[in-house]
């Protein structure tokens, strides 16, 4: 599946970094799966930061009204902004490969005011434009970010769910971290959010050498977003096989292949981006992720089953992604994934005011 990735104000921005770099390191031919991105800020300092986006795909936006400076979660003023300069923002996207692309992200910050004020804009004209599905991750505020945080994801919300085919949520208040820096709750959030990332695209790429038992493709993944969305995913790792005579066996030691497909799909439910209520579930994907033989039909037909009981009134497309883990990973082991789709009724949403 092949994604452009738009990341607007400075969540935005960081959360596409972010997913560039997980896919980087997960994925041989990164370009396969996400031929561009873009960071567009009226923050210099906030584009200057950035890692992976290529710098001829920054877009300082705004000069005249926010001087490099942000507009200080003033939506209306980024409202302002982007209407003046959405032709000339058009046209450096046009400049990249468009053609083969399946849909657009937008990444924002619910909260802020530059991301928030220009994506609903931004998503409208590239829908109009290219004819392709629009889908945003946006970041809900922690409750102690304050009330004007919270009127602005309510606003921004509203004005997303008319333009764009999905909003994937990724709730600040439920994953940020005390006790260590911002920077580092935040670079810790966004991994939590792009480790599942590379794995989804390349699951919708079938031209690998190995093809899973059940695959997913693009389509199945564009079919399941719709309305609200969040992702979970897990790692349940395999005992290492010649030292485990000299440890003392822990209880993933005694797990099963099977079960240990069932547990990485469980563990997911569980850490998913924003709290939902599962029978409000009305699609799910769900990919499990490993070398082939950790991959056998019974624990994905283990997991279905668990998938089916929790998820009663979700329609569920369930794959497999054979592959080889590299790095850190290097042991054996299963990832599950889940991304669970058209939620009504968010808890955290109806206390925004919406
Ligand atoms: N998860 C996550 N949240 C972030 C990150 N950076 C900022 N946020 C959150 O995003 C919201 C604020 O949005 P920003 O993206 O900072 O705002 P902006 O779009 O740059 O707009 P202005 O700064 O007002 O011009 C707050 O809820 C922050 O906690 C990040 O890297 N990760
Ligand atoms: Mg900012």
């Amino acid at each position: 599946m092949r994604v452009g990735i738009i990341g607007i104000g400075q969540a935005g921005g960081r959360i596409t970094d972010s997913l560039l770099e997980s896919v980087e390191k997960n994925v041989k031919v990164s370009e396969k799966v996400v031929p561009f991105s873009f960071a567009i800020n009226t923050a210099k300092s906030d584009l200057m930061g950035l890692k992976r986006v290529p710098k001829k795909n920054r877009i300082l936006i705004g000069q005249t009204t926010a001087r490099g400076h942000g507009v200080g979660l003033k939506r209306n003023v980024s409202k302002r902004i982007i209407k003046q300069e959405l032709s000339s923002v058009k046209r450096e996207i046009g400049t990249e490969e468009t053609y083969h692309l399946d849909s657009f992200l937008i990444a924002i910050g619910l909260g802020g005011g530059t991301g928030s004020g220009s994506a609903p804009a931004l998503a409208e004209e590239l829908a109009d434009t290219y004819e392709l599905p629009v889908h945003v991750i946006g970041v809900l505020p922690s409750k102690a970010e304050g009330k004007l945080m919270e009127a602005n994801a309510a606003r921004t919300i509203n004005e997303l769910k008319k333009v764009t085919d999905g909003i994937i949520l990724f709730d600040n208040e439920i994953w940020s971290t005390d006790g260590v820096s911002l920077k580092k709750s935040y670079q810790m959030m966004n991994y939590e959010l792009a480790r599942a990332f590379p794995f989804l695209l390349q699951a919708g790429e079938t031209t690998g050498k190995k093809v899973g038992i059940k695959v997913v493709d693009a389509s199945d993944i564009m079919a399941t977003l719709d309305g609200f969305s969040v992702l979970g995913w897990s790692e349940v790792r395999a005992p290492r096989r010649f030292l485990s005579i000299f440890r003392k066996k822990t209880s993933i030691d005694r797990l099963d292949i099977t079960t240990r497909c069932e547990m990485a799909i469980i563990n997911a439910s569980a850490r998913t981006t924003a709290q939902c209520d599962m029978k409000n579930v009305k699609n799910v994907l769900s990919l499990l992720v490993g070398p082939s033989e950790e991959l056998p039909r019974s624990g994905i037909e283990r997991s279905k089953q668990w998938i089916t009981k929790a998820m009663p009134n979700a329609r569920l497309r369930a794959g497999d992604l054979p592959i080889r883990w590299t790095g850190k990973l290097a042991r054996s082991g299963v990832m599950g994934i889940l991304m669970l789709s058209g939620i009504r009724n968010f808890p955290r949403i109806k206390k925004l005011g919406n």
